[in-house]
This record gives C-alpha cells, structure tokens and sequence, in this order.
C-alpha cells in the first residue's frame, strides 16, 4: 500500500511544528500509525526534540532543506515504512522554504508514484503577522511568504485566537487576491477551534493537483539570506535544581532586547533534563511556554537546544546569542560541561529536482 505524505509548510514560527504534532497525537490515539518529518539547515534541532520528547515517530533532514536534500527525504522517509510502515507520514519543511509544489510534491508525485500519494500543500500562516506585516511581495521575507501563498492548496491561518473574526475576513481578502483558489481555513492551536477542518483534510483520500508558480530564485536566495540562522546545544552534567522555566526566559528576553521584534522570525529553546523538559519561543513580539513536561524545575543530565532564525549577519546573531547564553548561565551558577555551536545564512536554493505541470504531463 502506498503511503500518504503531507507537506505543512509556511514561514518560521507561523505554528507548523505545534500543529504537526497536535495532529499526529490526535491521530494516533484515533489508532492511526503516523511519522513526522522535520527538516532544517542547522543541526540540534528543537522541533525535532520536541517531537521525539512527546513520543512521535520522528526523523529529520539536516543541513538544507527537502527540495536541496531531496534523496535524503525519500531516504527517511523509506527508513520510517520499513520501522514502523506508518499509514500517513507529516513533513515540516524548513520555514524559509517556498516552490514546495515544483521541487517537493512535483517529483513525489512523478519519480516516486509507486511508493507515494501525496496531500494537497498546506500553508500555515499566523493570523496576527498577516494582520500587521500583510503580505506584499515587495520586502524580501514578504516575497518568501507571498509565494508560499501563492502555491498554497489549503492556507491554514493560525492563531485565530489572537485576532478578531473581522480580522480573520479581511486577512482571507488578501489571501484570495494572492490565490483565488485556495482554501482557508482559520483555526487555532490554543482554543482547538477549526483544528478538526485542518485534521479532515490531512485524514482524508484528497491528493495534490495544483500546478507549480514561477518564481524568481535570485531573491529567493536573497531573502533566505537576508536570516542568520543559530544553532547551539549546552550539556551540563549531575546539575543541582534550577528553574528552567527562568532560563529559557531570561535567555530569550536577552536575545529579543537585540532586535526589533519585525526581526525576530523565531527563536526557540527546549531543555530535556532527567526530571522534565520546557520549550518556550519567541515570534516576533510573542514570547510563550510551547510546552512543560515534568515539573519547572531541572536536574541531572540536561541538554539545553537553542534555535534562533533572526534578520541580522551571522557573525552578530552568533555573539548576541552566546553572550546571552553564558551570561544567564553564570548568573543562576550554572556551568556548561559542553557548549557547540553554529550560526550561518542559508546558501542559495539548488533544488534536487524540480519538475513543472508541463513535464510532468
Ligand atoms: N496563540 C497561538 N500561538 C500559537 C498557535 N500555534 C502556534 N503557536 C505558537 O507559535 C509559536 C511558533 O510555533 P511553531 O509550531 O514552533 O511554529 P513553526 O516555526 O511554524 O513550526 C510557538 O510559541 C507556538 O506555541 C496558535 O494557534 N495560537
Ligand atoms: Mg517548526
């Protein structure tokens, strides 16, 4: 039988990751056999610790994105059939990524038709960004989501609670001036409002048939660029309690002070120790607690992930972020055994393949 792949796509922080799993875990306990996908250009991922952490069927493409790393996706995706043959598999692919239709759906639907059907594109994108950022293709982060719009099968507009329905109308005028023909569908992740319409099209026989739309690669490249992209992981060993909750918040309090918040895509922290696991983020100006298992407070054996996509040069986010790290590490007495890390701007797009509707006919 063949296995049904569902792509959720959609900016950085706009609520992928938070409905992936919400619907993988709703899914499952309905008997289904699901496995996630994640994907992202760094490594020591948080979407993936926190996926793992809830018990889900979890690989992820590292170092690029699915388009780029095409043969590595099929290859997880092959390695999670052969462990635990999950009837639907859910991808997350990274939040910069657009042109899913032509280098993603277009060759799994074509090179891959024997082993896979594939859902209609979902793009998930947040309500209250939409409202104040709208989605002009004329800055270069804009043209990113407004192609992500523009090839959407279904736009699943989050964050419904932190907007009103009026709000909600005229956020589905503009995204039917980008897109006429999809679907939106507005729900949130906090009330469960609309999240069974979004769970009916993922648990459904419905397959992909839209056609890829042009884009330009050069400010595609130039707008993921435009992104530091910092990745870290402190590992400290046999630590005495302390309350992780105030870590991670006075962490990425520090990290935001740096930037205007239009700048902050999103950043996000997950510690797992021996006695519980916090992951919190920080979209734009919204810091909030993603999840707590376990009580505030760590100890033991903790690993610390921090994942910061903000608009800024490397070099800077990379001090900004250490500083900030070591500086409320010291300050609560804590002493890292290990501290790694990376921060770079993603290289231009070269997609493994890319296939439009006319060589596909
Ligand atoms: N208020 C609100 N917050 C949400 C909703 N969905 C996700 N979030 C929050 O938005 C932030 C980013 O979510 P995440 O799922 O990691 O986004 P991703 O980068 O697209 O995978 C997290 O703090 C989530 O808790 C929602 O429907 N309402
Ligand atoms: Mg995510």
């Amino acid at each position: 039988m063949k296995t049904r792949i569902v792509i959720i796509g959609g900016f950085l922080g706009a609520g992928k990751t938070t409905l992936i799993t919400n619907m993988a875990n709703a899914m499952i306990k309905a008997g289904k056999k699901i496995a996630i996908i994640m994907n992202d250009q760094g490594t020591d991922l948080v979407d993936s610790q926190y996926s793992c952490n809830q018990g889900l069927e979890t690989c992820d493409v590292q170092g690029g994105c699915f388009c780029c790393q095409f043969p590595d996706f099929i290859h997880d995706a092959k390695g999670l059939i052969k462990k635990v043959n999950p009837e639907i598999i859910i991808a997350e692919p990274v939040g910069s990524c657009t042109d899913l239709l032509a280098t993603v759906i277009g060759p799994l639907k074509v090179v891959y038709a024997d082993s896979f059907t594939v859902a209609p594109l979902i793009i998930v994108l947040d309500a209250s960004r939409a409202l104040n950022e709208g989605l002009s293709p004329e800055s270069l982060r804009g043209y990113l989501r407004h192609h992500q719009i523009e090839e959407a099968e279904y736009v699943a507009l989050s964050k419904a609670d932190l907007v009103t329905k009026g709000d909600i109308r005229k956020i589905t005028r503009t995204i039917k001036e980008v897109n006429k023909e999809a679907r939106v569908v507005p729900y949130s992740s906090v009330t469960g409002e609309g999240f069974d319409r979004i769970l009916a099209i993922v648990d459904s026989g419905k397959t992909s048939n839209r056609s890829p739309k042009d884009i330009d690669y050069d400010l595609y490249a130039k707008a993921e660029a435009e992104l530091g992209w910092y990745n870290g992981k402190v590992e400290l060993k046999g630590a005495k309690s302390f309350d992780a909750y105030d870590l991670i918040t006075r962490i990425l309090r520090r990290i935001s002070s740096e930037y205007s918040s239009g700048e902050i895509a999103h950043a996000k922290l997950m510690l797992v120790s021996d006695t519980n696991a916090v992951k919190m983020s920080q979209v734009g100006p919204n810091l909030s607690v993603d999840g707590v298992k376990g009580s505030r407070n760590a100890e033991g054996n903790v690993a610390l992930y921090i994942n910061a996509r903000i608009v800024s040069s490397p070099e800077r986010l990379k001090d900004s972020v250490r500083r900030a790290v070591k500086d409320v590490l010291l300050d609560m007495g804590l002493s890292p055994n290990q501290f790694k890390d990376d921060c770079f701007s993603p290289s231009p797009p070269k997609p493994y393949y890319r296939i439009t509707k006319k060589e596909e006919a």
